[in-house]
């Protein structure tokens, strides 16, 4: 029998569920083999739950069954409303760690010290799509940390984009509303390839930078492991001094970035939309754990007043090559989640929550963020009392006289709860301390009270063409093909040809290129700009993804598609590569139980053939028996594996018997099909994986 006690439980002790904690607080302890007693919310044990209280086997149900009641009655709740954006997240939790004192730079507490370490969660998300979409949606990703630091919680809410749609809050609504499905369909949704979006982008020409971010790669990432992370806006390190110098915040991951090209995302999302939760998961529970770099550009007033956009813009971005980014401490993400209700989708963000030695500037997106959070987190989590729950909770002492409210759990004793009091520990304390508080910045402003923008935000056009211009031409080609992609599923021709107008300012070849993929009869006229461009912006090749690429095949996964009859020898030699190199092998075979190998030996698959189309691999082998290829031959799904393969330019090793498999899937032998007559050849199948895909093959299977 479970036997009560009051004793705390710790985290591994509830783990590990011999200990069940009841409502009341109480707790069963559960002795070596008892299997517990289920009982409802108030502890009383139930008998049957397999079938409700009625009159007679064939009555109806009884209205007093209070345990059915409180059932139905907690099932029917279990949902709050998902956000309004980001609503399709997935969460982590890990450390921060300094590497340096930044204490002549900011007095904020966690830049102190060399060394300090900061509890972390992330939560990692698409904007759009809502919460059951799917992973591989072409659209930004959220990256949102929150550091538990020693004096309070510090929240950078930023996405894997410098730069956003839009200059101020009151046109989030907008914006949001056009992204998001349409009001009288209700479709189409995490997806930007519809008319209202092309739209709205297309009448506001502050959006166009981020369009041609969103058109390019960065918008399908291969995991979260390989994107970057960015607070966006320009905000303020103030020093014990009062001292402030603007910053901006970047996570560089250690993986470097990487890429899926948009066919293949289109299949991944019907393969498997959890694409980027499996990955993240799956690399954080065998201890492959992800990291990213905190760098942070600094930059003073002189550099604000000379730089030709407004560094209170977030429209804009300073190139890395302009302010270097300066590397400060790094964020390991080392565990997942017990229970994703109550620490993913509970999470509450706030650009607001900063920390003494951190504070705002102007930027009046970032202002109007600093009301928006607060305001969604009193609906989404039912009241002002989610900083209770304990993945909001600051893990330092707090004190505050807040009190009562929805699911108060957290409920001061005794008799104070003002300030000043005469009750309080110490001298009636809490209290206010000058000394350590949060002081702002105490910036002059001022001015007539006007509607207005400054001057230099009116330049719309030259960092999108900046951007395209630090493209490598395999990036170009992509965002080309997103644009026509996108404006392809446009239905009004008027507005594909106001995004064409855009382009024209922005770089005439981009322009032409996308009118010719639409088949637009005439060029419009160009879009006129507010203010002349700043020409000759030189190209900055921290932009392009291709440009910084992995360093090795680290945290990839190559798929070997399999049949019975192979020789062994050749997957224990890829698989002893690969995992040298931190890299994953799965394999795929007709038959999730297994295949019989060359020496008769039954060897296990992870994954049957028409469930691992490759789409879900960075690269793939091809390792297949004489009877085997024959028998895959007949099998679409094999076929596709390859075709897929090598139309998405992945590197492919086969065996001489797969050849067959290869011609059939038109395949053209290029330098990244490898034949593996020898187990040795495995090392080259790894060094082709190491330099990446083969964009060279894009134009033989693109002919459109
Ligand atoms: Fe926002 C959520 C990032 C502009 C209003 N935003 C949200 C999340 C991220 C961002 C990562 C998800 C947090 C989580 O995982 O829970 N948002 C950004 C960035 C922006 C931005 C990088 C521009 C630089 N957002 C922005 C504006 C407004 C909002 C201008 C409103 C004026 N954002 C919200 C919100 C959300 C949100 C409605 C929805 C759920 C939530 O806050 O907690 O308040």
């Amino acid at each position: 029998m479970a036997k009560r006690s009051t004793d705390a439980l710790t985290p591994a002790e509830i783990a590990d569920a011999k200990i069940l904690r009841g409502t009341g607080g109480e707790t069963h302890q559960i002795a070596e083999g008892d299997t517990p007693v289920l009982t409802t919310q108030q502890g009383i044990p139930v008998a049957d739950d397999q079938n409700s209280l009625r009159i007679g086997p064939r009555g109806p149900t009884l209205l007093e069954d209070f345990a059915f009641r409180e059932k139905i009655f907690h099932f029917d709740h279990e949902r709050i409303p998902e956000r309004i954006v980001h609503a399709r997240g997935f969460g982590a939790h890990g450390t921060f760690e300094t590497y340096e004192d930044l204490s002549a730079l900011t007095s904020a507490d966690i830049f102190q010290r060399a060394g300090e370490k900061t509890p972390a969660f992330v939560r990692f998300s698409t904007v759009a799509g809502n919460l059951g979409s799917s992973d591989v949606a072409r659209d930004v990703r959220g990256f949102a940390v929150k550091l538990y630091t020693k004096q309070g919680n510090w929240d950078i809410v930023g996405n894997n984009i410098p730069v956003f749609f839009i200059q101020d809050a009151i046109k989030f609504p907008d914006l949001i509303h056009a992204a998001k499905q349409e009001p009288d369909s209700g479709f189409p949704q995490a997806q930007t390839a519809h008319d209202n979006f092309w739209d709205f982008i297309s009448l506001m020409p502050e959006s166009l930078h981020m369009a041609l971010w969103i058109m390019s790669d960065r918008t399908i990432p291969r995991s979260f492991r390989f994107m970057e992370g960015f607070g966006v806006h320009t905000f303020r390190l103030v020093t014990a001094e009062g001292k402030s110098s603007f910053v901006k915040f970047h996570w560089k991951p250690k993986l470097g970035l990487q890429s899926v090209v948009w066919n293949e995302a289109v299949k991944i999302n019907g393969a498997d939309p959890d694409f980027h939760r499996r990955d993240l998961w799956s690399a954080i529970k065998r201890g492959d754990y992800p990291e990213w770099d905190l760098g942070l550009q600094v930059f003073d007033d002189a550099f604000a007043d000379s730089f030709p956009f407004d560094v209170l813009d977030a429209t804009k971005l300073i190139p890395e090559e302009l302010v270097p980014i300066r590397i400060v401490g790094r964020l390991v993400l080392d565990r997942t989640v017990d229970n994703f209700f109550a620490e993913t989708e509970q999470v509450a963000f706030h650009t607001a929550n900063i920390v003494p030695g951190i504070d705002f500037t102007n930027d009046p997106l970032l202002q109007g963020r600093n009301f928006s959070y607060l305001d969604t987190q009193i609906k989404r989590l039912g009241g002002p009392n989610f900083t209770h729950l304990p993945i909001n909770a600051a893990k330092c002492p707090f004190h505050s006289f807040q009190q009562d409210g929805h699911m108060a759990f957290v409920n001061p004793k005794g008799r104070a709860n003002y300030e000043p009091n005469s009750w309080g520990p110490g001298i009636g304390g809490p209290r206010e301390s000058p000394e350590s508080g949060f002081h702002s910045f105490p910036a002059e402003d001022g001015g007539e009270k006007r509607r207005v923008r400054g001057e230099l935000f009116a330049d719309h056009y030259s960092q999108a063409r900046q951007f395209y211009r630090s493209q490598t031409p395999v990036e170009q080609t992509h965002i080309k093909d997103s644009f026509v992609f996108e404006l392809s599923k446009v239905e009004t021709p008027a507005i594909r040809a106001r995004v064409v107008s855009h382009l024209l300012t922005i770089d005439q070849t981009l322009a032409q290129k996308v009118a010719d993929g639409l088949g637009l009869a005439e060029l419009p006229e160009a879009a006129k700009p507010a203010r002349p461009l700043v020409e000759d912006l030189p190209a900055s090749p921290a932009l392009s993804i291709l440009l910084n690429p992995p360093k090795d095949f680290s945290g990839r996964k190559v798929g070997v598609l399999v049949s019975d009859g192979v020789d062994g020898a050749f997957l224990d030699e890829i698989e002893r590569l690969l995992t040298a190199e931190g890299a994953q092998m799965e394999v795929i075979a007709p038959r999730v139980g297994g295949f019989t190998a060359k020496d008769g030996t039954l060897r296990p698959a992870h994954q049957k053939v028409n469930g691992a189309p490759s789409v879900l691999y960075d690269a793939v082998a091809v390792l297949l028996s004489t009877e085997g290829a024959k028998l895959l031959l007949n099998e679409a799904t094999a076929k596709d594996f390859v075709s897929d393969a090598f139309a998405h330019a992945k590197v492919i090793a086969f065996t001489q018997a797969a050849q067959p498999l290869l011609e059939k899937a038109g395949v053209i032998a290029d330098e990244g099909c490898l034949l593996l007559d020898t187990p040795a050849k495995a090392e080259t199948f790894l060094g082709l994986c190491r330099k990446g895909r083969r964009w060279e093959r894009e134009a033989k299977v693109h002919a459109v």
